[in-house]
This record gives structure tokens, C-alpha cells and sequence, in this order.
């Protein structure tokens, strides 16, 4: 496997574990990290023997903190465009990667790192966990693919209420409004998230792949197409 600096790519058994490393900014998403995401999912794409795929955060206080601030500061209009739009690149690739993929959220996952989460298909989450999308206070809006993927996942009023007041929630809020499958004491996040990805691996790899690709495409066409 390649080594990158500030993801982590293992895999076992058929189950993928990508790690995001970067505990100065805590997890936060900067253009370098990025292109490692971005070749990381695509090697996982490549890899015929890659059942699941589970995403989590190192250390015990961050998932992915957004995207970097102090980088984006620093962008140009055209800068900001092409960040933006990388951003959706590579969140568009993790959606549509044939496997099922499991967020596994350790900590904060603000910004760009919620928006990361909700690409997944689904997410298991720390007790300890903090979701929002907090762009208004930074007068943008989430820039990839939240505005469009947390509605549909928890319904246009709730996200709009996140999304207008920017307001972090516990990981209980987010199972309460369906944002999070289940909730685990920290220490027990991996190991849950690892026992279901076994599960899911044990299945055949056509019909898992068939199912996934079933929902998310009828989740945008009528019941008879
Ligand atoms: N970016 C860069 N560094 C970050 C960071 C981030 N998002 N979040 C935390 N850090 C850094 C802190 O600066 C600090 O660094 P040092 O001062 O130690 O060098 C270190 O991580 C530890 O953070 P704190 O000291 O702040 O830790 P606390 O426990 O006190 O607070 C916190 C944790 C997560 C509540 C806090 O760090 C925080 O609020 N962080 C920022 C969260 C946030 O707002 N994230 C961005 C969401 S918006 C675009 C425009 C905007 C966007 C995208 C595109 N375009 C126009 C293209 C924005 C997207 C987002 O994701």
C-alpha cells in the first residue's frame, strides 16, 4: 500500500479502514490531503478484493474538524472555485464507490467532515461526537454536497435549521433526527463498526453492490422506474 501524510489506508480481510491523519488541525481538510483522498478512493475502487470500506477520524477528539480554514483564507475567488469543486469531486467518488461504505464518527465532524460523513452510507458515531455545519458563520454555505445530502437524508426542515443556524448537535440529537445509525462509547466505536463491516462482507459482493446501487439511484426516480 502507499504511504500518504496525512491519511491512513489499511485493509484486512477484505474490510478497508481509511483513517484521516492530520492531528495538528484536527483532521481538517487542506488541498494536500485532498489529492490523498482522492488517489486513496480511487485505489480502493481499483481493489477487487475490498468488500467495505470504514472511515473514521484519528484520535479520540476529531473526526474531520471541515475543511481548513487557514488555507481557504488564503484562496483567490478562482481558488476558492476549484477547492470547492475538488471538494465535490472526491466526496461524489467516496458516494459512488461500489461498496459499502461506514463512517465511523470519533469526534467533531463540522463542516466539510459532517459533509464527509453524510457521503457515507451510512454512520456509527462516538458518544463523544459533535456534527453541524457551521459555513453561515463563516458567510459561506457548505460548499460539499451537505445543502444537497443532509436534506435528503433528514429532511428538508431539520437541515435547513442546521444549516441556517450553524448550530453544533450532540451525536444523541443526531440519532433522534436520523443523521446517525447508532451511537457507542468511544472505546467501542472501531470495534462495532469493524463487526459490522464483517458482517456486510460475508454477503456476496454482486448483491451488495447491486443493492447499494438500487437504493441510491431509486432514491432519485418514481417506484416504477
Ligand atoms: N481548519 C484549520 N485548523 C483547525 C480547524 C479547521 N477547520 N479546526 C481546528 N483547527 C486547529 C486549531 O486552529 C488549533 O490549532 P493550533 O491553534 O493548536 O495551532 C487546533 O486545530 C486545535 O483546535 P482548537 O484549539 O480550536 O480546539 P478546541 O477543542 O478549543 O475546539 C473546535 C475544537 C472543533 C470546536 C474548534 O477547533 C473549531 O471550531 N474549529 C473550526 C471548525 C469549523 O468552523 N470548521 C470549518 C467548517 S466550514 C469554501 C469556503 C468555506 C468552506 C469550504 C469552501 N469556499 C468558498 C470554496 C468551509 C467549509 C467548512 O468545512
Amino acid at each position: 500500500m502507499v504511504v500518504y501524510s496525512s491519511i491512513e489506508l489499511t485493509c484486512t480481510d477484505g474490510i478497508a479502514r481509511l483513517t484521516i491523519n492530520r492531528p495538528k488541525a484536527l483532521n481538517a481538510l487542506n488541498t494536500s490531503l485532498l489529492e490523498e483522498l482522492s488517489h486513496a478512493l480511487n485505489a480502493i475502487k481499483a481493489d477487487e478484493s475490498i468488500r467495505v470500506l470504514v472511515l473514521t477520524g484519528a484520535g479520540e477528539k476529531s473526526f474531520i474538524a471541515g475543511a481548513d480554514i487557514s488555507e481557504i483564507n488564503t484562496l483567490s475567488p478562482l481558488g476558492d472555485k476549484k477547492f470547492a469543486q475538488t471538494g465535490q469531486e472526491i466526496f461524489s467518488l467516496l458516494q459512488g464507490l461500489a461498496i459499502p461504505v461506514i463512517a465511523a464518527v470519533n469526534g467533531y465532524a463540522l463542516g466539510g467532515g459532517c459533509e464527509m460523513a453524510l457521503a457515507c452510507d451510512f454512520i456509527y458515531a462516538s458518544e463523544k461526537a459533535i456534527f453541524g455545519l457551521p459555513e453561515i458563520n463563516l458567510g459561506v454555505i457548505p460548499g460539499f454536497g451537505g445543502t444537497q445530502r443532509l436534506p435528503r437524508l433528514i429532511g428538508a426542515n431539520m437541515a435547513k435549521e442546521m444549516i441556517f443556524t450553524g448550530r453544533h448537535i450532540t451525536a444523541a440529537e443526531a440519532k433522534e433526527i436520523g443523521l446517525v445509525n447508532k451511537i457507542f462509547a468511544p472505546e467501542e466505536l472501531m470495534a462495532a463498526a469493524t463487526e459490522t463491516a464483517k458482517l456486510i462482507a460475508s454477503k456476496g459482493k454482486a448483491s451488495l453492490c447491486a443493492a447499494k446501487q438500487t437504493v441510491n439511484q431509486g432514491l432519485n426516480a418514481d417506484l416504477q422506474t
